[in-house]
């Protein structure tokens, strides 16, 4: 019986001995735990690795990098930017057309019209402009006034006043990049001034 005790007895601490050894085993684990956060920290410290080079992105970056590229982009399209300005890009070449036959603007809004001529004639052959006419101007009586006026790119000085807005005359391979004003709400002829073009090369602007 003794021995049985004994034995039991012996039995019990090496239980608690094992429980010890397990219970240093569980505190282990725990340093284990604090290392992961250790972890943690180190990726939170990887913002300072940038800062290593901070050309890079800003501080917060590595994570959502992404987010902070769309960001960027945002502010680049930023509906301010649309609002205030209104991009038109009009192609001609070596035929009396425009690209675009109706052109749709904000009123009042800045426009930056880029005309292109992708043709090969020179101007002196296949010249175009475009010319923005204001409101009660009779397009024929203005083309045949601007036919004669050469000397000053087909714009007649006596006619000015009925001219919104103009690019210069160009040739084959020239581009001219205008900014103006887009008037009041509205619709407004535009034409090629240019002899001979403008009563085909017409179209209208609509300012809303
Ligand atoms: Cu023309």
């Amino acid at each position: 019986m003794s021995n049985r005790l004994v034995s039991k007895v012996v039995r019990i601490p090496v239980f608690l001995v094992t429980l010890v050894c397990c219970t240093p085993t569980n505190t282990a684990p725990p340093e284990v735990a604090p290392s992961s956060p250790a972890v943690l920290p180190s990726t939170q410290a990887k913002p300072s690795a940038p800062e290593k080079v901070p050309a890079s992105t800003p501080i917060k970056p590595s994570g959502p990098e992404g987010l902070h590229a769309n960001a960027p982009t945002k502010p680049s399209n930023s509906p301010e930017g649309s609002r205030n300005m209104t991009t038109v890009n009009l192609i001609v070449g070596d035929s009396l057309s425009y690209s675009l036959k109706k052109i749709e603007v904000t009123a009042g809004s800045t426009v930056k019209l880029t005309l292109t001529h992708q043709g090969r004639m020179p101007k002196t052959a296949m010249g175009h402009n475009w010319v923005l006419l204001s409101n009660g101007t009779n397009a024929n009586r203005f083309l045949n006034t601007a036919m004669r006026a050469a000397k000053t790119d087909y714009i007649p000085e006596s006619l000015k006043d009925s001219v919104i807005a103009h690019t210069k005359v160009i040739g084959g391979g020239e581009s001219d990049i205008i900014e103006f004003k887009a008037p009041a709400a509205g619709e407004y002829t535009f034409v090629c001034s240019f002899p001979g073009h403008g009563i085909v090369m017409t179209g209208k602007l609509i300012a809303k």
